[in-house]
């Protein structure tokens, strides 16, 4: 089996890429490890930034998402108490949009289904070989059926805990790590939002947010231990619990699913080892409270489409340009990009949760940074323009 492109994961950065090449005439393969009924049901990140909006709009799979999506223009902080606004829109004349990510992975299948081009599920025994040369492999097995998959770039879209990054030799990467010592609870709720737009409140039991997916469903988050046992969460303490730290009138509803999520910031350097680039969570994980990883898979293989674009040239069909300036620049393209964006999303944690060792001493100054935020508007415009999105290319 031969193809252009071998991408391992259909997540959203291995979908979209599939698809943004696929646009520009360059044939490639997707090899998933779960069923396309896994993927398509799986519930994590809710927030689309507007330029992840506009890549979704651009590249022809963004119909869904205006007819259902959420367009939301600011979010509430609430602290010590009280209800502060921060005005996107006012700040920085941008939107975010909620559309979970479950949502873009259906569309993207969809529209890599429509086209009848490859994308295998429930692929194992896959393995990357020979990406320090001109000729990568992938080896992997489908329907009990040995394949080998030649190619001329490998994409590793395959999240944090796939097996591309670790087929990059030990000493060709640094990698960079801080574990948060708690843990998201995560609930999906048959009930109407209870606001209009997300509350993020920094509580003494500890943080929490109110986010959406519909009119009729809401996704809440709590701030637990990161051994949490989910069993010790009954319906009625999650409720009562997210009363007490939202400060909102909640009224309780059927969980739909329920799951805890481990908080931590990883950077993997560079993003690329020979032909095999790492997009993705493959490469970085950003605590969820900036609401940023699944935007910063998007805008990797954004530019790594735009890479491989260049290096095929206008007839990817037979034809390449075989210029490698905009591939060899991909890692530090991104990672000047990714860096800013761990660095807000470690902040907001810092900000909003409670942290075993705080002293009086740091609840003070969270307040004072949170009162600084919500007084300033130099300050909330720093939060805006980080939230709203920050530029693909600097
Ligand atoms: P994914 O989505 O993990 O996809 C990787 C895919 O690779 C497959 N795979 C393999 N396939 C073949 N062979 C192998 N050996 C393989 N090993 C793995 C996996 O099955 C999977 O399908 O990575 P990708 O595409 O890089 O996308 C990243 C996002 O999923 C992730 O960053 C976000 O979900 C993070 N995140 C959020 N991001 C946001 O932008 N906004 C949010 O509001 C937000 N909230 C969240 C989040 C993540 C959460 N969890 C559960 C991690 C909230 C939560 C609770
Ligand atoms: C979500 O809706 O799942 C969500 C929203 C905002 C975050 C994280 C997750 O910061």
């Amino acid at each position: 089996m031969r193809t252009q492109v071998a991408i391992i994961g259909a997540g959203p950065a291995g979908l979209l890429l599939a698809h943004l090449l696929h646009q520009h005439g360059i044939e490639c393969v997707v090899l998933e490890a779960k069923s396309r009924d896994y993927v398509e049901n799986r519930v994590r990140a809710g927030v689309l930034e507007h330029q992840s909006v506009d890549i979704l709009n651009q590249a022809g799979v963004g119909a869904r998402m205006m007819a259902e999506g959420l367009l939301h223009h600011g979010i509430f902080l609430h602290f010590a108490g009280r209800s502060h606004r921060i005005d996107f829109e006012e700040l920085t004349g941008r939107t975010v949009m909620i559309y979970g990510q479950q949502e873009v992975v259906r569309d993207l299948i969809a529209a890599r289904l429509a086209a009848r081009q490859p994308l295998y599920f429930e692929v194992d025994a896959v393995s990357v070989h020979d990406s320090d040369t001109d000729s990568p492999r992938v080896r992997f097995r489908s329907g009990g059926e040995q394949h080998t998959l030649e190619c001329d770039f490998i994409a590793g879209c395959d999240g944090f805990h796939g097996i591309c990054r670790a087929t990059v030799p030990p000493e060709q990467l640094s990698l960079y790590e801080r574990v948060y010592p708690f843990a998201w609870l995560g609930i999906l709720a048959e009930i109407p939002p209870a606001s209009h737009e997300l509350i993020y409140a920094s509580d003494e039991r500890g943080f929490a947010l109110l986010s959406m997916r519909s009119a009729t469903v809401s996704r809440l988050y709590l701030q637990c231990a990161p051994d949490e046992d989910v069993e010790q969460w009954p319906d009625e303490r999650i409720w009562s619990e997210l009363r007490a730290r939202l400060n909102v009138q909640l009224a309780s509803g059927p969980v739909l699913q329920r799951s805890v999520t481990p908080m931590r910031s990883f950077v993997a350097e560079p993003m690329r080892f020979g032909r095999l680039f790492l997009a993705g969570d493959a490469a970085h994980i950003v605590p969820p409270t900036g609401a940023k990883g699944m935007n910063l898979a998007m805008a990797d293989v954004q530019v790594l489409a735009r890479a491989l674009q260049s290096f095929y040239g206008p007839r990817a069909h037979g034809g390449r340009s075989g210029a490698m300036e905009a591939l060899n620049a991909y890692s530090q393209t991104c990672l000047s990009r990714v860096w800013k964006v761990q660095r807000f999303s470690w902040w907001m944690t810092s900000l909003l949760h409670r942290f075993e060792e705080d002293t009086p001493f740091d609840r003070r100054r969270q307040f004072a940074e949170l009162e600084y935020i919500v007084s300033s508007r130099a300050a909330a415009q720093t939060l805006a323009e980080n939230y709203v999105g920050l530029p693909l290319a600097p």
